[in-house]
């Protein structure tokens, strides 16, 4: 369906069982886990196999980065997802990503830096701490959640390559696997996902390479084993499964920029003000909050002003959206 590819996410339901905390979810996990092993058939494999993969982390909570809204239950984080490489559905991903394999993992780095090459997901991230935060994320789609994300901060990694002076902005490109992602074999978006910052934002303390969340290893449908998140830009920023970071001179191509340059500039940053051809950006539908949900004001830089305002002074945001 045509209108459907012009939106980063989309609008399906809610489910009205989006209060389930993380626990009960785990112990359903458990129940169903154990009807299958016993031969029960029929209990949803798909929907159960890949969260099961996941591992625990070992993380220390940021609290200085952490906002104080309660999170979101683990089962909404990664029921109601956004990966179109699996379907465009929310349901899509967790049901149609447990073929996927996030291990072994490498990360091809290229362009202007010094230190380029193909890494082993593991060495790239030996020299960190991971660090839980507490983040909120927005789509594009006015619709919002909290979210506990394990990782590291991306300055911190981008400076293992030593980038060049030359080095002005930084792209990241998502996995292309066709045989494993359903969602590749057909035309939806231009394969694979590609994303991009600018080196300032990209080196801003906020962003996040997150290798998991609620101190686990990412499960598939949340872009195992490695994915971006720049907190107060909508959440198609985020690209998953990454296995390619390239230093550039000019400012790079962005997936949904190609697919409606109208609709998705190449900042993307959140901004109230500024609503997208089709619908407002005022308030947000906040996930979890009830078959009604709540419908809440929007904040500028989805409430990280202090943070990031300065990197984009004296730009109009009208323009650069
Ligand atoms: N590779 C890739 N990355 C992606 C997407 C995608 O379709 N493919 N969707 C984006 C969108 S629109 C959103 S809102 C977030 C959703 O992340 P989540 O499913 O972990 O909440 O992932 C982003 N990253
Ligand atoms: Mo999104």
């Amino acid at each position: 369906m045509l209108i459907r590819r012009f939106r980063p996410g989309d609008s399906a339901a809610i489910r009205p069982s989006e209060i389930t905390s993380e626990h009960a979810y785990l112990n359903r996990r458990k129940l169903l886990q154990a009807a299958l092993a016993a031969g029960v058939a029929g209990l949803g494999a798909g929907w159960m196999s890949d969260a099961g993969a996941v591992t625990d982390l070992k993380v220390e909570r940021n609290a200085k980065y952490s906002v104080s809204d309660p999170p979101n239950s683990y089962q909404d984080i990664t029921s109601y997802n956004n990966y179109y490489e699996f379907g465009l559905d929310k349901s899509d991903p967790a049901e149609l990503s447990s073929r996927f394999k996030p291990s072994p993992w490498t990360v091809t780095v290229k362009g202007e830096a010094e230190n380029t090459g193909t890494f082993a997901l593991e060495d790239l991230l030996k020299p960190h701490t991971i660090e839980e935060r507490v983040y909120r994320l927005r789509c594009v789609e006015a619709w919002s959640m909290v979210v506990p994300w394990d990782g590291v901060p991306l300055g911190a990694v981008l400076k293992q390559f030593k980038p060049t002076s030359k080095a002005k902005y930084v792209a990241f490109k998502t996995v292309l696997r066709p045989s494993e992602m359903p969602g590749q074999r057909s035309g939806s978006l231009d394969w694979p996902y590609i994303e991009g910052l600018r080196i300032d934002e990209a080196m801003n303390p906020l962003a996040l390479l997150a290798v998991g969340l609620y101190g686990k290893t990412l499960p598939n449908q949340n872009g195992a084993p490695l994915r971006l998140i720049t907190p107060w830009k909508y959440g198609f920023k985020g690209i998953k499964s990454i296995v390619e970071i390239r230093f550039t001179e000019k400012q790079p191509p962005s997936t949904w920029n190609i697919s409606a340059p109208h609709e998705y500039g190449f900042y993307a940053n959140v901004n109230p003000n500024v609503d997208h051809p089709r619908w407002s950006q005022a308030r947000e539908r906040k996930i979890g909050a009830g078959v009604f949900g709540s419908r809440v004001p929007t904040l500028m830089f989805n409430g990280y002003e202090q943070e990031v305002a300065s990197l984009y002074k004296g730009m109009d945001l009208k323009k650069y959206y």
